[in-house]
């Protein structure tokens, strides 16, 4: 099962584990992280809080204790494991919301905006969406360009016209992986009234310099005290009362 995770995110750069969590768990992790969303209390953890029909939201392990299954989920750890190493690290757990009407996000590649314009061959990242929700088309589940991250570039306006997306659809409790040279996006939501909620938790190497990404927020001291020996472990380089005394920027 793992290999064959792994044999597919390497052929594919991404890959799909079906049915990780409980389908009631998620359901749980649903109704909280809407009411987080809708906490106006938590608006300055928003990546972009003129953007209502896209929500991301920093730092949802602070708020969350559910979402700790999945940081530590060990199917998924050992598939990252392998292309990333023993040493991983969260870099930030985040929650995405799409609502009706938002539209199809940039296709990007992750967290290469100071690598080189060859991206490297060693993967510098893999991340990862649960499906907090069921993702369809219709509610912008995230769409991937398969096989992109041999090309090791961002993708140009060339790209951009004559890629091909797919979306990546899936029951609620699934999670896919990707790699961060990966081109993918939000799907735009077309529905009506059909919600897209996700977990979005990135994993580095060791040698990855994490302090200098923008928006992510410390785990407080509080919340890691309490934390399982498998969590503490991916997240104690980030332990802080606020984010200034750790990140960069
Ligand atoms: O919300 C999505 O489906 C995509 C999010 C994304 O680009 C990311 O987490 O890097
Ligand atoms: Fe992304």
């Amino acid at each position: 099962m793992v290999e064959e995770s792994i044999e597919h995110l390497d052929t594919y750069g991404y890959c799909l584990i079906e049915n990780a969590i409980p389908s009631d768990m998620a359901d749980t992790m649903a109704e909280k992280y809407y009411q987080i969303h809708q906490d106006l209390a938590n608006k300055w953890l928003f990546q972009n809080p003129n953007d209502d029909l896209y929500q991301t939201l920093f730092g949802i392990a602070n708020l969350d204790d559910l979402c700790q299954d999945c940081i530590a989920h060990p199917q998924v750890l050992e598939v990252v494991r392998h292309f990333i190493g023993d040493k991983v690290r969260l870099g930030e757990a985040c929650t995405k919301w799409v609502k009706p009407g938002a539209g199809q996000g940039g296709i990007h590649t992750d967290s290469t905006h100071d690598l080189p314009k060859i991206l490297p061959e060693t993967p510098w990242m893999i991340n990862t969406i649960w499906m907090i929700t069921d993702f369809i088309e219709e509610n912008g589940a995230t769409i991937v360009v398969p096989f992109s991250h041999k090309t090791r570039r961002r993708p140009t306006s060339n790209d951009l016209a004559t890629c091909i997306p797919i979306p990546i659809v899936g029951k609620r409790g699934s999670v896919l992986l990707w790699q961060g040279g990966t081109w993918h996006g939000n799907g735009a939501n077309t529905s009506k009234n059909q919600h897209r909620m996700a977990l979005n938790i990135a994993y580095y190497p060791a040698w990855w310099n994490l302090m200098r990404e923008g928006g992510h927020q410390p785990i407080y001291p509080d919340v890691f005290q309490r934390m399982p020996e498998t969590v503490k472990a991916l997240v104690k380089h980030k332990v802080a009362k606020r984010r200034e005394d750790i990140y960069e920027i």
